[in-house]
């Protein structure tokens, strides 16, 4: 069984000394068999990790591994992680396959990403969810200093905050959600719509991707909670207890990202990219996990038709779309992989002549330096999602494009896309717009191409990791930061 590892800060008379506690559904560590505790891959522990690199912080999070498995990896994860010290929340098997595969990844995923396929709501499995989220707040209550932050993340554990706050009402509890929040009608079909309106509002401040997300999260609290609106956010109960409610757009670690687009093996490998290819005249790029929400099968089929149609020539165009495993437990996952894989065979086998593949598809991982030289590769990066909280990876080639050049193709259904209006912005429901779009984009003169890359490159590099970490960490602290003027910074919803 995985050891629960005990914060060296916990205090000897109950209360922890950790003056910020980060809760998270996982930790940042994953057990790889050849190389034993490794950070984990993802867009939270990515962000989280540059913000925690100089910073003395506890994490709070499940280990990966259920505890009543017989393989789990011996001895549980690392105590600390540089400066961040790790807690683990052991769940057994029975509990993952109820609380994340089930109740948050086919409940409130779906429902939280416009509902591209149905939600499956049952009783069993939110009880299951309910009885998580209680042990992440024990475990969060055990380890935090008195008048600690604690800031929780992501949909998994959204009934944590009100369970924190009874449990220790000296903190100051932050949560950040990384998805969408749904509209009103959509929100209303989940039969513990209550339940999570008063989890979440058990926070200080409640944190979105977007103005919409935060708009819709407010409309909500009218609904289905004792609350008032004000200026700030919401005044929740009484005697009134004000919560701030709005948008923080989540940025990179755009720094890193310039830097590694620096490396010469990283731009030597780039131009090996176009040559593995076959030097095509137009390189397209794809990445994303393997969910249905990222809209891969539309933007496969816009290719595909401009390559029959002859709008782009088969021998001179190459598509890669890097698409890692992701949740393949989860059934709707199973499908979306099916159909991807049958409709780029089906179009490589389509377009001729012999030796003709223009699409390439990576069903694998691949490292960092791996991704910045196909970022650097591409002339034209398509993020096309039907529904994305925000979008890092159209931020990441944005700050990979050190040269200046390349072409965006976003997607309006991304939180990116509110920040990113200097992109070429398409709905990925509309599939000739699409392929008129992404014409227009590879076709656009240089200097308006550079004028517009020039713009985007601005917006993710001030507005990074750092500045959304900052910005939320001094909501939480009761000190507000002067909002950003473009970014969604203040909600005036
Ligand atoms: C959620 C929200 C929100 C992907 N493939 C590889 C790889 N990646 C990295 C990307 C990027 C991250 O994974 C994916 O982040 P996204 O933002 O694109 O999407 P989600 O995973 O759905 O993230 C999203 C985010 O949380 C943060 O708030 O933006 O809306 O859904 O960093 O680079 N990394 C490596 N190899 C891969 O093959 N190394």
């Amino acid at each position: 069984m995985g050891l629960v590892v005990q914060d060296p800060n916990v205090g000897r008379n109950g209360a922890g000394a950790a003056e910020l506690v980060v809760v998270a559904n996982r930790l940042p560590v994953e057990h790889d068999e050849v190389e034993g505790w490794r950070r984990a891959p993802g867009g939270l522990v990515s962000a989280m990790d540059a913000v925690l690199r100089d910073r003395e912080a506890t994490w709070v999070g499940w280990g990966g591994h259920p505890a009543d498995d017989p393989d789990a990896a011996a001895g549980g994860p690392p105590e600390r992680v540089g400066t961040v010290a790790l807690v683990e929340v052991p769940l057994t098997a029975a509990e993952v396959t109820a609380h994340y595969d089930g109740f948050a990844n086919r409940a409130l995923w779906p429902n939280y990403h416009s509902g591209i396929v149905a939600s499956t709501y049952h009783r069993s499995q939110f009880q299951v969810h309910r009885e998580v989220n209680a042990r992440f707040a024990r475990a969060a209550a055990g380890v935090a200093a008195p008048g600690a932050v604690v800031w929780v993340h992501d949909y998994q554990l959204q009934l944590v905050p009100a369970m924190l706050r009874q449990l220790r009402p000296d903190l100051r509890i932050g949560f950040f959600l990384h998805i969408p929040f749904p509209p009103l009608e959509l929100f209303s079909q989940i039969p513990w719509r209550v339940q999570i309106v008063e989890g979440l509002l058990g926070a200080d401040v409640v944190g979105f991707q977007t103005r919409d997300a935060a708009l819709n999260f407010r409309r909500a609290a009218e609904r289905f909670a004792d609350v008032a609106l004000t200026a700030e956010g919401l005044a929740v109960g009484r005697p009134p207890r004000p919560v701030v409610v709005r948008a923080f757009p989540i940025g990179i670690r755009a720094a890193d990202f310039r830097a590694l687009a620096e490396d010469a093996d990283v731009q030597r490998r780039a131009k090996q990219v176009r040559a593995d290819v076959g030097e095509p005249d137009v390189l397209l790029l794809g990445v994303d996990r393997l969910d249905y929400t990222k809209g891969i099968d539309v933007r496969i089929q816009a290719i595909t038709e401009l390559l029959l149609d002859g709008e782009l020539d088969p021998a001179g165009t190459a598509f890669i779309q890097v698409a890692p495993p992701t949740r393949a437990k989860v059934e709707e996952y199973q499908q979306i992989r099916a159909e991807v894989e049958l409709l780029v065979s089906r179009a490589n086998g389509t377009l001729g002549p012999l030796g003709t593949n223009p699409i390439h598809y990576m069903h694998q991982p691949m490292p960092p330096e791996e991704l910045v030289a196909l970022y650097q590769a591409a002339d034209v990066m398509l993020v096309t999602p039907l529904r994305d909280g925000m979008n890092l990876v159209a931020k990441e080639f944005v700050a990979s494009r050190v040269d200046g050049a390349g072409a965006l193709v976003l997607s309006e259904f991304t939180g990116a896309a509110e920040q990113m209006d200097r992109a070429w912005l398409v709905n990925p429901h509309d599939i000739e717009g699409m392929k008129r779009t992404i014409l227009a984009a590879i076709h656009e003169p240089r200097a308006s191409a550079e004028a517009r890359m020039a713009a985007l490159r601005a917006g993710v590099a001030r507005h990074d990791v750092h500045w959304w970490a900052e910005d939320f960490l001094a909501a939480v602290r009761g000190a507000a930061a002067v909002p950003g003027e473009d970014a969604g910074g203040t909600d005036p919803a």
